[in-house]
Order: C-alpha cells, then sequence, then structure tokens
C-alpha cells in the first residue's frame, strides 16, 4: 500500500516536471507567439488610452499602458484595402493599382508568388490563421461562390482562414472558411454581383419598408437583415450571418484557435470588423457608450479584446506572445448609414487632436492607435517613434532570424519592443490614390485637385490648390500651413517625395468613395 503511494507520488513529480520542462522549453524569445489584432476604422482619439474621456476601453487601455504607446504609429492608408495589403506584403500600396477599396466580387490582389507575413513565419515554423475581416479579393475574376473560392488567403500563407470577404456592409454577408462558404446548403446556392440585381430581390433603394437601418448614401442594393448592402446577392439563406452575433462569432473562432494551437508556435492576423458601417451591437452593449451604435461597437470591441487576452492568460501562453494592436485607417462618422453616429456624438473626438479622417491625407486618415504588447519582455512606455504597420514584415523577419528582401518594409524591431526610438526617417502616406510624406517632424502634402471635403461623410480630404507643409510637433491639429515661410524645408520633402513618387507625385483628379 505504502509503496504503491510513494510509486504514485513520484510519477506524480515525475509529469509535474516534464510538464514544467515543456513551459520552459516553450518560451523562446527568438520565437513566441505573435498576434495582430487589426481594428476597422477605430480613431486615434477612440480610445481611452489616446486620449478619449467620453468613451472608456479598459482592455485596450491595459495594452497600452502595458506595452509600448506609438504617438506616430501609421496605416499605410486612409481606407482598408490597401492598409491590409501594404501589412501582408510590407509593399507601399500605391505600387499596386488595385490596391483600392473592392467590391465584394474582386479578385485577389496578392499575387501569389509574393512573399507575405504569413509566409515568411511560416517558412520560420509558424502555424498560420487569420479570422475576421478580408477585403483583399479572393479568386481569379469569375467566383463560383458554391465551390471551393481561391485564390485567397490560404494561397498567400494562411494554414487556416475564417473570413468575411469584403466589409461588413457589402456581400456576399456570409463567412468563408478555407475557401468554403461556412453552413452553405448545396440546395440554395448563393449568387452575388455587384453590377445588376437579380429578379424579384427587394432592393434598400425599391424597398424602404423593409428596412430597420436607413441608408444615407450608396447602401441601397440587397438586403440582408434588414440592412441594405453594397452589391447584390441571391439565395445561400442558411449560410447568411447575424449581424448583432458577428463580434462574438469571431471571437470564439479565435479563441478556439488560441485553445487548439496552444502548444504550437503561431501568427494570428485577428481582424475585428468594428467600428465599420454597419454598427450592429450586440443587443447587450446597445446603449452602453451613450453615444448611439458608434460608441458601442467601440465597447464591444474592447470587451472583445479583453476576452481574447483572458484565453491567452488561461492557455498559459501570454508571456509567449508578442501582440500588436491597431486600425486600419482612421475614423468616420457617417459612412452611409443613418445611425446617430454624428447626432449622438456629444463631446467625444474620434479623431483627437487630428485633422481629417478616413479617405484623407490629413493626419487622422493614417495615423492610428497602434500598440505593441508581450507581457514579462515589453517595458511599459510611450514612444514617438514614427512607425508604420507596412514593418511588420522586415521586424517580424528579424525578430524570428529570417531576411526578406524589401524596400519598403523597414526593420524596426527594437523599436516594436520597446528597447529604441529611432523609428523610420520618412514615410509616404496615401489616401484614395492621392500621396503625402511624412519627414521628421514635417509633412508635406502637394496640391490636389478635387474637393477639399467629402460632403457625404463631411471630411476634408486634405486636397488643396498649394502646397501644404505642417510641422507636426508644434501643429499636430495642422492648423497653421507654414510651406511658404519655410522654402528649404519644402523643397527639401518635395525632392525626397518626387523621387519616390515620380509622376504620381504630380496628383490626380478627385477622391474616389467607391
Ligand atoms: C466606401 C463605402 C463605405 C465603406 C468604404 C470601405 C459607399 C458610399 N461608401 O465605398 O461605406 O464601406 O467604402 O471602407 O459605398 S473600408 O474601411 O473597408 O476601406
Ligand atoms: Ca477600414
Amino acid at each position: 500500500m505504502k509503496k504503491n503511494l510513494l510509486l504514485l507520488i513520484a510519477s506524480i513529480m515525475l509529469f509535474s516536471c516534464q510538464v514544467d520542462k515543456k513551459k520552459e522549453a516553450k518560451i523562446d524569445p527568438k520565437k513566441p507567439n505573435i498576434i495582430f489584432i487589426y481594428l476597422d476604422d477605430l480613431g486615434y482619439g477612440d480610445v481611452s488610452a489616446y486620449g478619449a474621456t467620453e468613451l472608456q476601453t479598459p482592455n485596450i487601455d491595459k495594452l497600452a499602458n502595458g506595452g509600448v504607446r506609438f504617438t506616430n504609429g501609421y496605416a499605410s492608408s486612409a481606407t482598408c484595402t490597401p492598409s491590409r495589403y501594404a501589412i501582408l506584403t510590407g509593399v507601399y500600396p500605391w505600387k499596386n493599382e488595385n490596391a483600392k477599396i473592392l467590391p465584394g466580387t474582386a479578385p485577389l490582389i496578392i499575387d501569389t508568388a509574393q512573399i507575405t507575413v504569413p509566409k515568411m513565419l511560416r517558412s520560420n515554423g509558424y502555424k498560420t490563421a487569420i479570422i475576421g475581416k478580408w477585403h483583399l479579393g479572393l479568386g481569379t475574376g469569375v467566383v463560383d461562390w458554391n465551390e471551393r473560392v481561391s485564390p485567397g488567403p490560404n494561397e498567400v500563407g494562411f494554414d487556416h482562414a475564417y473570413i468575411m470577404a469584403a466589409t461588413q456592409d457589402r456581400v456576399p454577408t456570409v463567412y468563408i472558411e478555407n475557401g468554403n462558404v461556412d453552413g452553405l446548403d448545396k440546395n440554395d446556392p448563393i449568387y452575388v454581383d455587384y453590377a445588376k440585381n437579380y429578379e424579384g430581390q427587394p432592393t434598400g433603394k425599391e424597398n424602404p419598408e423593409l428596412c430597420t437601418m436607413k441608408w444615407h448614401h450608396g447602401h441601397n442594393n440587397t438586403i440582408v437583415n434588414g440592412i441594405p448592402r453594397i452589391g447584390y446577392m441571391k439565395g445561400g439563406e442558411a449560410a447568411k450571418w447575424s449581424d448583432v452575433d458577428m463580434a462574438d462569432h469571431f471571437l470564439a473562432k479565435a479563441q478556439e484557435y488560441i485553445k487548439n494551437n496552444k502548444d504550437e508556435t503561431f501568427f494570428l492576423n485577428y481582424t475585428m470588423q468594428q467600428p465599420h458601417v454597419p454598427r450592429t451591437p450586440h443587443p447587450r452593449f446597445v446603449g452602453k457608450s451613450g453615444m448611439g451604435p458608434r460608441g458601442d461597437v467601440i465597447v464591444e470591441a474592447d470587451w472583445c479584446i479583453g476576452e481574447f487576452i483572458k484565453t491567452l492568460e488561461e492557455a498559459g501562453i501570454l508571456e509567449n506572445t508578442l501582440i500588436f494592436l491597431s486600425s486600419d485607417n482612421g475614423p468616420v462618422l457617417n459612412d452611409g448609414y443613418y445611425d446617430d453616429a454624428v447626432e449622438k456624438l456629444g463631446d467625444h473626438k474620434p479623431t483627437g487632436p487630428l485633422r481629417g479622417g478616413k479617405y484623407s491625407l490629413f493626419e487622422a486618415g493614417t495615423r492610428v492607435p497602434f500598440i505593441t504588447y508581450w507581457k514579462g519582455t515589453i517595458e511599459p512606455k510611450e514612444s514617438d517613434a514614427l512607425v508604420c504597420q507596412m514593418d511588420l514584415l522586415a521586424s517580424l523577419a528579424k525578430l524570428v532570424g529570417d531576411e526578406v528582401n524589401t524596400t519598403d518594409s523597414e526593420e524596426l524591431l527594437d523599436v516594436f519592443l520597446g528597447k529604441s526610438d529611432k523609428g523610420r526617417e520618412s514615410l509616404v502616406i496615401e489616401a484614395t490614390t492621392r500621396t503625402a510624406l511624412r519627414k521628421g517632424d514635417w509633412i508635406m502634402i502637394p496640391p490636389y485637385k478635387g474637393w477639399p471635403v467629402i460632403k457625404q461623410v463631411n471630411i476634408e480630404t486634405g486636397n488643396a490648390k498649394k502646397y501644404q507643409l505642417y510641422n507636426l510637433k508644434e501643429d499636430i491639429s495642422q492648423t497653421n500651413n507654414v510651406a511658404e515661410t519655410n522654402p528649404e524645408k519644402l523643397q527639401e520633402l518635395i525632392k525626397e517625395f518626387e523621387a519616390i513618387r515620380g509622376d504620381a507625385s504630380k496628383g490626380v483628379e478627385k477622391v474616389v468613395l467607391h
């Protein structure tokens, strides 16, 4: 009896020793798990750690205050598709003319031969996944949504992909798992078209009585769940997503991925849909912000992030995980639906102190919340280093001991880890195909024709007849164009800008919203 007990104790000790060993072996400073949490249209001023007072984001704040909170962190573009293209490929989006806001039927815009962050990490032993919004195109032209859709995320480096094709306001309103529409009933095939409607299908334009959310501009095609969308869709009834459950749904998928892969080394791109339109908080978040649906979905997103981090903690891998959090472009209030975003805004400033917003060449278009967090490894700090999401490729390659051939993505690993404040010297930012140059504390916006304000969304484009030059250190709100009083500085920036942009530095005619 006694002997048996001793044996049992001995084997328990041996077992726990092995468990310890396994844990120890897992913490590898060169091969942490990497998670990139990406929000959609979250503004610089939408986070309490970035100065919001009317809205609280305690879970994002925990990351910001426990990691590096960048104050000069940029998306490469003021809209979604180009920013996402630049992150995954490490290439400036204006080098690919297809990298602009895409319809849900657009072909994949990343060349499958191109190096990408997930491909690079995969070749260094990582499992790779994307869960959430995609918006980089699928297939090669004509897509049959009833068969496996490819090429897509799996073909550019993700082992696992659970996505929505484009945006929450665009058809198809279904989830796609590794190329296959999730929950599709083969007897009810799904058809998608952006040019013309299917006979007998109600639309937001012709059947406003069927809409529970009203469209303001665009967004008047097929109605799904009472919400009129961009594009036409027919069939696929059983596969249609529930908008109010979308945040929970993606969260559950991300949590499941963590649980299933906690003993592996992985890269997860968790691309959340909030606070992009249509803003559809789950009923338990309705009214929580006092600011209407836009505020409520930010509160919801923050909650999701908290739950997601808890999952990492419970899996015992938080200290072995490098987390990036950012947004694909700046904020917009009315982006096509009447949803009280303007009316109930109160004193909240989604742009913080910045000028412009989504679609804009002014700062609020591309300067976004940007946080790195690695419990136990990154020391909390604020950094004013100039960094761009496009720099992930070169920096993560460095982290895992690889090298990539890239001209645009800069290796800033020590900056991301909070060990250095020496960021980029310059950066070209983009907004709906127009570009500007940030260099040091300065930004130069070349003259552009076209409207100074996009009326529908009430956002300044940055377009002006003359060159604009701002010193962002002294004038973060870009109220004082100092081009005329600083001719030398202006010339220096124009020269560098023209050398990078070539012919395109002469500008384009107008801002295109579609
Ligand atoms: C615009 C849509 C806007 C939004 C945006 C994409 C209209 C009038 N506006 O074309 O609502 O969907 O595209 O946003 O249709 S992004 O964050 O994905 O770039
Ligand atoms: Ca966006």
